[in-house]
């Protein structure tokens, strides 16, 4: 094997592979030379504009218009092929999508990339600067809106008839900047320009019903009861390509708008303004996307949000349906609706209903129907998270609906009494409806109940729903409850995200990784091999030098490339310990002031993410890791040594430049509280070696790459559960010098700036509040795992071998795996040929 000259990096050359897979596009729509692009017909028609006058914003609207004229006819020819064999077909209904920007994918995917080189080359366009352009729709929050994104590009790139559904809002996550250290936001208008990849459908559009009208008055959305009204939900599709772009599935977003634009009686009356108010009242449901933990201020928005995507993508499906099909009992054959949580649980009393109150089946026939064609996903454990909605919600907005649910409850717990007969506190517990006032439904039950199938997200996640969650649910019925462990989509998230390290892996064992990556199984062998540990230096190497000129670019910051470059990126929240992180990096502060000649190499400390704006505590720990930053950068002797940054506006494309740079991974989350993470795949698959604790899916990466490959430590899921009735963070302050030396860093005010005793409330959490995710008990063993990290990375070598051992295990990961588990075991669906 010629593992010679790993350094001559030549961008995608993957490419090859898509070539053999465009053919059929070509004979239709060729493109092989610039000019077939029409990049200049672009310009002129839609912008009114000579090439080279045209903004780098309308350059990137004009490129991304001559890609998708590029894809349209295969896109149209998908759903063809679907229609013509009256596939069954996969919805994924999701409040949140995180998919990324798409113009790059998209020219990858569908092999365009040697055209559009030399089209820029020919009008002389900055290809970097228009990528740069586009927006990164940020229309989730984090894990559970990437996750449904890397699925769809999955069930596209193997040729499933599938569709996503879910909200087109007008503002995303927030925009996250940093004043003085602090988490500000700012709305994320992201549709400001027209957006070139969505088409709008608005002869496509539905009609929603609703026992209540909506009104925007002096800037607050009411809810006005028993006045019957009518929305309209307009859909606006966009490609998803699958790679080699045979495949063009449909993400389909929802536009609230209302049924009638203007109050005609006001209007004649000459009240322009009021005459708009119910419309305005309409078009506010698809207007933000809620972060995740908000306060409940304005939550009856959300669950009108819930509703609008359900009833809206239920009778889109089932329109769908109907163009073949007359026989109502055929449609668990050819439609399964999967829940991404049970932010769309409504689903269940909603087809309930089309199929008693529209198709007039019998209760049996009805709910037999809905509970085959419904399945669903859980992403928590924590009790604060699972959904439950006041009663009235529904009774003021769906009463039907929530008779339906009183009645599917009635006849639940008419079969858990007659199994357990004398069972009171059981009887209780399973009721879809909670048995106490403000009575509210609990949407989790209700999911579970309407599903043919429910499953965690990696196997600990599964087993822990199962014992510690919902026990009853699985005694009564223990088929339905699976394991379908989260992957990530290799094209976006290697061949994309870090082409350097792409590129040596198609040199060493050609392309099919791209879709096939348990191929990468065959690195196993060669890991040890001193040309692709120089390789992989080499591409590490240039991926940081590019981080830090980005990040020297856009935000002024100076980092150093030759440190080891430590990555904590994902949302804030205490479960995923960013605080024990800060933890250590306080014990490194101190004793390299008091040693600056410590023998440890030099690292830089990259978080990144989001606090909800309503967490008080996750803004305080942005603050604290800013003011440690800021710290450290003042003291001479260390700032050489250790650097800490908070890279701002975490989203994909922020995750794509991190990823690519990484040494190390941070997943250190209390055992039991990731449900199972992502990120910690994306590391493992750009060679970063992983710190972590034994939680979530990285259990299983362990598995699969040996344990002895990654640096785990700490207390496990069982001991975490074990321990709290005893546990006591004081006595780790007594007796553990890491614990102490910190502690007593933060409460001596060093890190205070000039607001003294700002971080008390994180020394509260820690020490007087009994620090209910155990950051001192694991910091001591979580201190010399860094410690071995450090060490190991001296020798680099070694640090190489393993990492190509973790590449070469992460085949398991990849999203295609998770979604061929999911066609097999919980939909049943098949791909279907495009030609
Ligand atoms: C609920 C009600 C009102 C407003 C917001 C929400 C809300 C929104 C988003 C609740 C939860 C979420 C997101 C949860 C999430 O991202 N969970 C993550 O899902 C990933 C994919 O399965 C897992 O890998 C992560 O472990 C899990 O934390």
């Amino acid at each position: 094997m010629n593992v010679s000259n790993y350094t001559r990096m030549s961008g995608k050359t993957a490419a090859g592979s898509v070539e053999a897979l465009r053919h059929k596009i070509d004979q239709s729509c060729p493109c092989e030379r610039p000019d077939d692009l029409n990049l200049a017909r672009h310009l002129l028609f839609d912008h009114v504009i000579a090439p080279d006058q045209a903004s780098q914003r309308a350059q990137f609207e004009a490129v991304s218009r001559a890609i998708r004229d590029k894809l349209v006819r295969q896109w149209y020819n998908t759903e063809a092929a679907y229609q013509h064999q009256n596939a069954k077909r996969v919805y994924y209904l999701s409040m949140e999508f995180l998919m990324g920007r798409s113009l790059e994918q998209n020219i990858l995917h569908l092999g365009l990339e040697n055209v559009v080189n030399e089209a820029c080359n020919q009008y002389g366009l900055d290809w970097q600067e228009i990528l740069a352009q586009e927006p990164d729709p940020g229309l989730g929050n984090g894990g559970l809106g990437r996750l449904a994104a890397c699925l769809l590009d999955s069930l596209a790139t193997l040729g499933y008839p599938a569709m996503g559904y879910g909200l087109r809002y007008d503002y995303g996550i927030f925009k996250q900047t940093f004043w003085n250290g602090w988490q500000c936001e700012q709305p994320d208008h992201w549709l400001e320009r027209p957006d070139p990849w969505e088409v709008p459908r608005p002869e496509q559009a539905v009609e929603v019903h609703l026992n209540c009208s909506f009104e925007l008055n002096r800037g607050q959305f009411r809810i006005i009861p028993n006045q019957p009204s009518i929305l309209r939900g307009i859909p606006y599709d966009r490609p998803v390509v699958g790679y080699g772009g045979k495949t063009i599935n449909t993400l389909r977003l929802w536009r609230a708008a209302p049924q009638n634009q203007v109050d005609f009686h006001r209007f004649s009356q000459g009240d322009f303004v009021n005459a708009l108010s119910g419309s305005l009242g309409a078009e506010t449901i698809t207007r933000f996307l809620y972060p995740d933990d908000s306060t409940p201020m304005g939550r009856g928005l959300r669950f009108v949000q819930e509703y609008f995507l359900v009833a809206c993508s239920v009778a889109d499906a089932i329109r769908r349906f109907r163009e073949n099909n007359n026989d109502w009992t055929q449609l668990p054959e050819k439609a399964v609706l999967q829940l991404n949580d049970t932010h769309p649980a409504l689903a269940v009393p909603e087809l309930l209903r089309i199929l008693l109150d529209e198709a007039h089946l019998d209760w049996d026939t009805a709910w037999d129907i809905t509970r085959r064609c419904l399945a669903y996903t859980n992403h928590t454990l924590l009790p604060e998270a699972l959904e439950k909605w006041p009663q009235r919600y529904l009774k003021v907005m769906l009463p039907r609906q929530l008779e339906l649910i009183h009645e599917i409850n009635r006849r639940w717990r008419e079969e858990v009494t007659a199994r357990y007969p004398d069972d009171k506190a059981r009887f209780k517990r399973v009721s879809l409806i909670e048995p106490r006032a403000p009575w509210k439904v609990r949407m989790a039950h209700l999911a579970i109940v309407g599903s043919h199938c429910i499953n965690g997200v990696s196997q600990i996640h599964t087993d822990l729903l199962k014992r510690n969650v919902v026990p009853d649910f699985v005694e009564m019925l223990p088929e339905r409850f699976v394991n379908m462990t989260n992957g990530i989509t290799p094209r976006r998230w290697l061949l994309q995200a870090n082409p350097g390290l792409a590129s040596l892996i198609t040199e060493v064992i050609g392309t099919e990784w791209i879709t096939d990556l348990a191929q990468l199984a065959r690195l196993k062998p060669m890991a040890a091999d001193a040309g692709l540990a120089e390789g992989l230096r080499k591409v590490k190497d240039q991926a940081k030098r590019r981080l830090v000129d980005t990040l020297k670019r856009q935000h002024s910051l100076i980092l150093n490339p030759d440190s080891l470059f430590d990555c904590h990126i994902k949302r804030i929240h205490e479960y995923k310990r960013q605080l024990l992180n800060a933890l250590h990096i306080v014990n490194l502060f101190d004793r390299l002031r008091r040693n600056p000649d410590l023998d440890i190499p030099a690292r830089t400390f990259i978080f990144a993410g989001k606090a909800a704006p309503s967490y008080r505590t996750a803004k305080l720990i942005i603050k604290f890791i800013n003011n440690l930053g800021a710290r450290i950068q003042s003291e001479p002797g260390v700032r050489d040594k250790l650097q800490v940054v908070f890279v701002p506006d975490y989203n994909v494309s922020v995750a794509e430049k991190i990823l690519a740079a990484s040494d190390v991974s941070e997943q250190i989350s209390t055992a039991g509280y990731e449900a199972s993470g992502t990120g910690n795949m994306k590391f493992m698959l750009n060679g970063a070696l992983t710190i972590g604790t034994y939680d979530g899916a990285t259990i299983e990466m362990a598995q699969s790459a040996g344990e002895e490959n990654l640096f785990l430590f700490g207390l496990n899921a069982q001991q975490v559960a074990e321990s709290r009735y005893w546990y006591n963070p004081r006595w780790h302050y007594e007796n553990d010098q890491e614990a102490r030396v910190a502690l007593d860093l933060i409460q001596s005010g060093e890190f205070d700036g000039d607001e003294p005793g700002l971080f008390h409330p994180l020394l509260d959490i820690l020490l007087h509040h009994g620090d209910y995710y155990m950051h001192l008990a694991d910091l001591k063993s979580y201190m010399e795992t860094q410690q071995s990290v450090g060490d190991f990375y001296q020798q680099p070598e070694a640090w190489a071998q393993r990492a190509w051992l973790n590449i070469a295990a992460a085949g398991p990961f990849s999203s295609d795996r998770t979604v061929q588990d999911y066609a097999r075991d919980v939909w049943n669906v098949c791909p279907v040929e495009v030609t």
